[in-house]
């Protein structure tokens, strides 16, 4: 007799908290010099990309994930002209930033080079970020790159993994204070994905200290991504002076009028109202 009981892929958290996807078909698996990546087909939420056991994204909610971390930084700028993306090696923060016009310069940084061939292998609808002729991918050391980078860039995201291993470096102070010489001018800004408010308390903490300490202006804004570890999650934003809950930014977001399904004006806005509970959190 075969054992009728569905496959389920599992993340397990620190804290004591599980979340499960119920596996089809695992589409491909591999231990890259670097990590382990895994791709399933799950039932219900399209394909799932796993890193070293931490989900990266799922078919279904990707966008929200991706149109945050990229649209919010990239409306606060008058005129976003060049940018880097750290880590996003399976493009679709890209895909986000290349709907914004005025860039010429789309620089991606993947420490490694299996990410960006397994995403586009089996997510077709990352591709486009990819394949924009703006767009330069290298396969580097981002915390080592940066330095090499004085004044190159409008903007700079990084859409990292969890600050473990290889990505731990990108949640410091020292990465921090590398990227904003990186900034091409006062108008320069980061934005960073920023762990789940409720489940990673202490990185939200450690993360706005170490961006606190380097840049003048820093927020933490909030997005529902139902995939990640509790479903609650954060971006850190910091600017060398552009503020991105000015009326001027919300008019931006509207004349563009991007066909985009989550961030919108309203969201914008909504993004950066934060329970006691989460304001608590910044220094
Ligand atoms: N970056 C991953 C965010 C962290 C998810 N954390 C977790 N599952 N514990 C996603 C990269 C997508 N471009």
């Amino acid at each position: 007799m075969t054992d009728a009981r569905p496959d389920w892929y599992i993340e397990e958290e620190v804290s004591g908290f599980r979340l499960g996807f119920e596996i089809v078909e695992t589409l491909h698996e591999e231990q890259t010099g670097l990590q382990h990546v895994q791709v399933h087909q799950t039932r219900s939420f399209g394909r799932l990309l796993v890193l070293d056991d931490c989900v990266m994204l799922t078919e279904h909610d990707e966008f929200i994930y991706h149109e945050m971390l990229a649209h919010v930084p990239l409306f606060t700028h008058p005129e976003p002209r060049r940018l880097l993306v750290v880590g996003g090696g399976d493009g679709g923060t890209l895909r986000e930033a290349a709907r914004h016009p005025t860039l010429e310069q789309i620089v991606l940084c993947e420490i490694d080079p299996r990410v960006t061939a397994v995403a586009r292998e089996w997510f077709p609808a990352l591709r486009p970020g990819l394949e924009d002729p703006r767009v330069q991918i290298l396969h580097r050391d981002a915390a080592e790159y940066i330095r090499e980078q004085a004044r190159a860039f409008d903007v700079i995201l990084v859409d990292s993994t969890d600050p473990v291993g290889p990505a731990a470096a990108l949640f410091e102070q020292d990465f921090f204070e590398e990227a904003r010489q990186a900034l091409r001018d006062e108008r320069g800004i980061l934005a960073a994905q920023g762990e789940s408010p409720h489940l990673q308390r202490e990185q939200v903490r450690q993360l706005h200290a170490a961006l606190g300490a380097v840049f003048p202006r820093t927020w933490l804004y909030q997005a529902h991504i139902p995939m990640y570890p509790s479903g609650w999650w954060s971006f850190a934003l910091a600017t060398l002076g552009l503020d991105p809950q000015a009326t001027e930014v919300h008019e931006r977001i509207r004349a563009a009028a991007l066909p985009t399904r989550y961030h919108c004006a309203d969201v914008h806005r909504a993004a950066f109202a934060l329970p006691p509970c989460v304001r608590e959190l910044l220094p």
